[in-house]
C-alpha cells in the first residue's frame, strides 16, 4: 500500500532559542519536524567549518523528497515531496514538517535531485559545496546527479523518528579528510559532469559519513547529549 502524506503547505520558522527554552511544544510543533545541517562533530566552528586547515563556506542541497519505509520488504514508502532547497550552514534552520504515526521505520531515505527553481548559489544542482582546502586553494563541488542517502536504525532494526529530527549531511567530510589535497589547483572545480570519478569519491564519503540525530533542544545543532545518532547509513 502506498501511503502519500500531504505536506503542510507553509514551512514555519521556529522561534528564537530563548523563547523556546522551557516551552518547546508550540502550535507549530504538533507533528514531526526535520532540519538539516552539516557539522564535523569533533571540530565545529560558527559561520562555516574549518577542519584540519580546510574551510567550508557554502553547503547546499536540493532535497527532492524524504522517504520513510515501515516494511522494507514491501513497496509502502511514506513520501514527503519537496523540493526543499537547504542551506546546510544557515544559522536559522527551516524545519520541514512531516506527519507520522507512532510506528517505527526500517529505512529513511533522503533523495537529492536538481530542480530548475533552485535559488543561488545552489542553482540547478542537487548538491553544491565551496570553500578552501588546507593549502588555501579554493575548491567547489557541484552535482546535478540524483543522489540517495539511505539510513537504517542505529540500534537494532528500526528507526524511531523523534519529534525534531536532524540530518547531518557530510558534504565536507571528503575535503576535510584530505580527499582533494593531491589535486592540481586547476582541478578544484569538481563536478559530476567533468570529473565523475572525483565526484564519486565525494558522493561515497557523503553517503558513508552522514548521520541522523535527535535535536532535543531544537537548535539545529548536534549538542553533546545528541551525539549518538538515531540512524546510520545503510
Ligand atoms: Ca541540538
Amino acid at each position: 500500500m502506498r501511503n502519500h502524506i500531504i505536506m503542510i503547505a507553509s514551512v514555519a520558522l521556529t522561534g528564537c532559542v530563548g523563547t523556546d527554552v522551557g516551552n518547546p511544544e508550540t502550535s507549530n510543533n504538533d507533528g514531526t519536524e526535520v532540519v538539516f545541517t552539516t557539522e564535523v562533530v569533533d571540530d565545529p566552528t560558527l559561520n562555516g567549518l574549518t577542519v584540519r586547515g580546510a574551510t567550508l563556506e557554502e553547503a547546499w542541497v536540493t532535497i527532492d523528497n524524504i522517504e520513510l519505509r515501515r516494511d522494507c520488504s514491501a513497496s509502502n514508502a511514506e513520501i514527503f515531496d519537496g523540493p526543499y532547497y537547504v542551506d546546510l550552514l544557515a544559522d536559522e534552520k527551516m524545519p520541514i514538517p512531516i506527519e507520522l504515526g507512532d510506528q517505527d521505520y526500517c529505512r529513511l531515505t533522503i533523495n537529492l535531485s536538481p530542480n530548475v527553481d533552485g535559488p543561488e548559489p545552489l542553482g540547478q544542482r542537487s548538491v553544491f559545496a565551496a570553500g578552501t582546502r588546507a593549502d588555501g586553494a579554493p575548491f567547489e563541488i557541484s552535482g546535478v546527479s540524483y543522489v540517495n542517502l539511505r539510513f537504517k536504525g542505529a540500534r537494532g532494526n528500526s528507526i524511531q523518528v523523534p519529534k525534531r529530527t536532524l540530518g547531518n549531511l557530510a558534504v565536507f567530510s571528503w575535503v576535510a579528510n584530505g580527499g582533494i589535497d593531491a589535486l592540481d589547483q586547476s582541478e578544484l572545480a569538481i563536478s559530476d559532469l567533468d570529473a565523475p570519478n572525483l565526484f564519486n569519491e565525494f558522493e561515497r564519503s557523503l553517503k558513508e559519513d552522514s548521520r541522523v540525530h535527535a535535536d532535543g533542544n531544537r537548535d539545529g545543532r548536534i549538542d553533546p547529549d545528541e551525539l549518538e545518532p538515531i540512524a546510520i547509513p545503510e
